[in-house]
């Protein structure tokens, strides 16, 4: 008979049969199953996460209940997210091997996804939220998003590896509804998972479920969201999504919780990065203590984002052209030469549009969801948070409903300072 892991209550005794059967992790953690402890760590929305111990060594062992972890039973959910979170781990491994961690196996009928253990790693929103500043953060993550969306995309994939690629990630349809409904539908409805800084900012939730314009931006955004093939994304790519080694020497970072892993528009991940940058931004200047350089760090961070972003995509496109889209032999002689560079910039212009109209609509799913950040809810005064949040709200309607009022990410930390 096969006994599963219990999905309510983590039993550790099974969870170590479990990693005690597989040679490979059972080596990785050295001696016997009686020496090796387990803590559980996710402080997520969605997994149960448990840090396992031995005396040579430590894996994460993630494990999908068949329901949302922050909500309980009551939100069934897939538990097969976990294999769509290890095909995302192995597929921009590929690309972007030094900032995804390492997926050390997958058990599909417990659930279980076991990957390597971040030794002195730190969730970075929880940095943020204490006041640190990364300094290194945004040529990695910069380079991370290169990397993963330019190599899982037309331009550098053969059609067919890349529609192979996207048929593989297109079932994931549980958790692209998730996000379907979080950030383009419910907050725009009398929706029950909906939560906001209440009393203080129910008129300005009353005034944006009753805006057509932003309604109207925002569906534009859903329905880009739905039908792009654009390139594999993480699909969560929030402050909670990245794990930040910062030692002197080789600081980096690491990026976690693939699990909505799906082929869909580059702007999403970007513009889903940048929110979270602006929304560490807003929150810090309500902290109480003088989070100044902080907030100047997290607007550099945003400018170094995009414009680090676009130097490397666009080196990428000029070395690694591979793929069936721009085929290069349509353009040999100079003058097509130089008219296919006009359209690379061109491509990254409005990949900025993109990224800022998705920036917008996270901010404000972030702000009136389900999903709200610590960022802002550690901030006790509630008059002083709603201010806060209104400031983002005001920047993040405007990314949404007229993006293109930003041509460079001096425009947007510019209108980020005004607000
Ligand atoms: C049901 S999960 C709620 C949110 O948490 C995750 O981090 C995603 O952002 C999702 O929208
Ligand atoms: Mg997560």
């Amino acid at each position: 008979m096969t006994t599963h892991l219990s999905p309510v209550e983590p039993d550790f005794a099974k969870l170590l049969d479990h990693l005690a059967r597989q040679p490979a992790l059972a080596r990785r953690l050295g001696g016997d199953q009686e020496e090796w402890s387990v803590q559980e760590i996710g402080d997520g929305n969605v997994n149960l996460v448990f840090a396992v111990r031995g005396p040579a060594g430590a894996v994460c062992v993630k494990q999908a209940p068949p329901y949302v972890r922050a909500a309980g039973p009551s939100w069934p959910l897939t538990p097969r997210r976990v294999e769509f979170e290890h095909r995302a781990l192995v597929e921009h491994r590929r690309h972007a091997a030094p900032y995804v961690p390492e997926p050390l196996h997958i058990d599909p009928t417990e659930h279980l996804l076991t990957v390597e253990y971040l030794e002195g790693h730190r969730v970075m929103r929880n940095g943020l939220t204490a006041g640190a500043c990364y300094p290194h953060f945004a040529e990695h993550a910069a380079r991370y998003l290169a990397h993963t969306l330019f190599f899982t995309s037309d331009l550098a994939l053969p059609a067919g590896r890349k529609r192979e690629l996207a048929s593989l990630f297109e079932t994931n349809t549980a958790m692209c509804q998730i996000m379907e409904d979080m950030v383009f539908t419910e907050i725009f409805l009398p929706h029950p998972r909906n939560r906001w800084t209440s009393p203080e900012l129910d008129g300005d939730v009353k005034d944006l479920q009753q805006d057509i314009e932003l309604k109207l931006a925002v569906s534009r955004l859903k329905l880009r969201y739905l039908s792009s093939r654009s390139a594999l994304l993480h699909g969560d790519l929030h402050t909670g999504s990245i794990m930040m080694n910062e030692p002197e020497t080789a600081p980096s970072i690491a990026v976690i919780d693939q699990e909505f892993a799906c082929y869909g528009p580059m702007g999403f991940d970007l513009g889903t990065l940048l929110a979270h940058l602006l929304i560490a931004y807003f929150a810090a200047g309500a902290h109480g203590s003088d989070r100044s350089p902080q907030q100047s760090w997290l607007l550099s961070a945003v400018e170094q984002l995009w414009d680090d972003f676009r130097a490397h995509f666009t080196r990428l496109w000029h070395s690694h052209a591979d793929g069936d889209a721009y085929p290069l032999a349509l353009f040999p002689e100079a003058a097509a030469a130089a008219a296919l560079e006009t359209e690379r910039q061109q491509y990254l212009d409005e990949l900025f549009t993109e990224t800022l109209g998705y920036c917008g609509a996270e901010i404000i799913r972030r702000i009136v969801g389900f999903a709200r950040p610590a960022d802002f809810t550690t901030i006790t005064d509630t008059t002083i948070r709603a201010e806060a949040e209104r400031r983002a709200l005001t920047l993040a309607r405007s990314l949404v409903t007229a993006p293109t009022a930003h041509r460079a990410a001096t425009d947007l930390t510019a209108a980020a300072r005004s607000v």
